[in-house]
């Protein structure tokens, strides 16, 4: 059965064997810390703000950092990231505002961005349809004999869409340099792995498409940067995409409107807690002697003033334009979106602006 657990062997794994990895220093560990605390901040940071009707539904990541932050850290600044809700703030990895990603789940224009600016193309919330979008421009950048690469996010349940099928397809026989991350937590909303394909593993699926899939412990930061950096270099070497299934388990609900008691097996998400990638990678930090707590209370310190900040300049944007809702949309707009608009204004009064 598909169904797959943490130990299984063919995971590859870095911290639980204590190996250490080529060209990653104390300066690359730290550097790692710091994503993924800024990350894990972000993450918890945003459930209050939800709870206090500051931000909108909100699409938790707890115990997703490793896979975001150890997949970027083997990019280049010029690489190209195609993040799906469950990264939406994988943009702060390149240097964007939290009050960015902040605004864009209070549904606020100041959390849209032009994606030429940080390299990141905007958070896609229907499934996989990014996957095509992202073999299209790592084949363009081949095209152009550019060095640049794309990855594209996406879940387990992504992998029964169709268009991950034809971005994947795309891309191998295109040679396009892109990375498939798969973030296999083994839930879609509550139809759980087994449900969704007959595969022994996701990784499997790379072989139809032919390009190698590697299986990765995803609450293993270096290991899945190790398996990205990789990917990366095949991808500059011309040798095309590759496939990288990252399995960890849910260990939150699907986002902030659900309520997986109905579904989950409550023991698994207990132990996941447990063996969360922040804490798991702290520790290996310890035992090397990289990390002692006054940094890493430094470290929390800086995130949560970030965080801090960027509230206060989200929820400082004013209202904005309710026009926006009808603007973008048609060259030629029909003559009911006037009268549409002025109703709006109306219903908004001195609220909408
Ligand atoms: C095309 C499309 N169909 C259905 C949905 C509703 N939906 C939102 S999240 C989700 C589950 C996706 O699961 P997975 O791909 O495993 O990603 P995860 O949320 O676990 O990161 C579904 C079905 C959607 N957003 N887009
Ligand atoms: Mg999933």
């Amino acid at each position: 059965m598909a169904q797959v657990a943490q130990g299984e062997p063919e995971l590859r794994r870095v911290i639980d064997e204590d190996r250490e990895l080529d060209g990653v220093g104390e300066q690359e560990l730290l550097d790692l810390y710091r994503s993924m605390v800024l990350l894990r901040t972000y993450d918890e940071r945003s459930l209050v703000y939800h709870r206090q009707g500051r931000i909108g539904t909100y699409a938790i990541f707890w115990n997703h950092e490793a896979m975001q932050a150890g997949s970027v850290y083997a990019l280049a600044d010029d690489d190209w990231i195609f993040p799906s809700y469950r990264e939406s703030a994988i943009g702060l990895l390149r240097g964007m505002a939290p009050s960015t990603v902040l605004s864009w789940w209070r549904g606020h224009p100041a959390g849209w961005w032009n994606p030429a600016d940080y390299n990141v193309a905007s958070i896609c919330v229907p499934i996989a349809t990014h996957v095509p979008h992202a073999a299209g421009l790592a084949w363009g950048k081949k095209l152009k004999g550019e060095h640049a690469c794309a990855i594209v996010y996406f879940g387990d349940g992504a992998t029964s869409e169709g268009a991950f099928h034809e971005g994947a397809n795309f891309a191998g026989v295109m040679q396009a340099p892109l990375i498939l991350f798969c973030n296999n937590n083994q839930w879609a909303i509550s139809t759980p792995l087994s449900a969704q394909t007959r595969a022994e593993t996701l990784a499997d699926k790379a072989v139809g498409y032919g390009m190698p899939g590697v299986r990765v412990d995803g609450g293993d930061v270096l290991a899945v940067y190790e398996a990205t950096r990789e990917a990366v270099a095949r991808a500059r070497a011309g040798d095309g995409p590759s496939f990288i299934e990252a399995v960890t388990y849910r260990a939150a609900p699907h986002a902030t409107a659900d309520d997986p008691r109905a579904y989950i097996d409550l023991e698994r998400v207990e132990e996941e807690r447990k063996r969360e990638c922040v804490g798991r990678y702290e520790a290996y930090l310890e035992r090397l002697g990289v990390l002692d707590p006054a940094h890493a209370e430094g470290v929390r310190a800086e995130a949560q003033e970030l965080m801090r900040r960027g509230i206060a300049q989200a929820e400082a944007e004013p209202p904005p334009d309710p026009e926006l809702l009808f603007a973008h949309a048609y060259a030629d707009p029909p003559a009911s979106f006037g009268s549409d608009l002025e109703e709006l204004r109306r219903i908004l009064g001195g609220a909408g602006g």
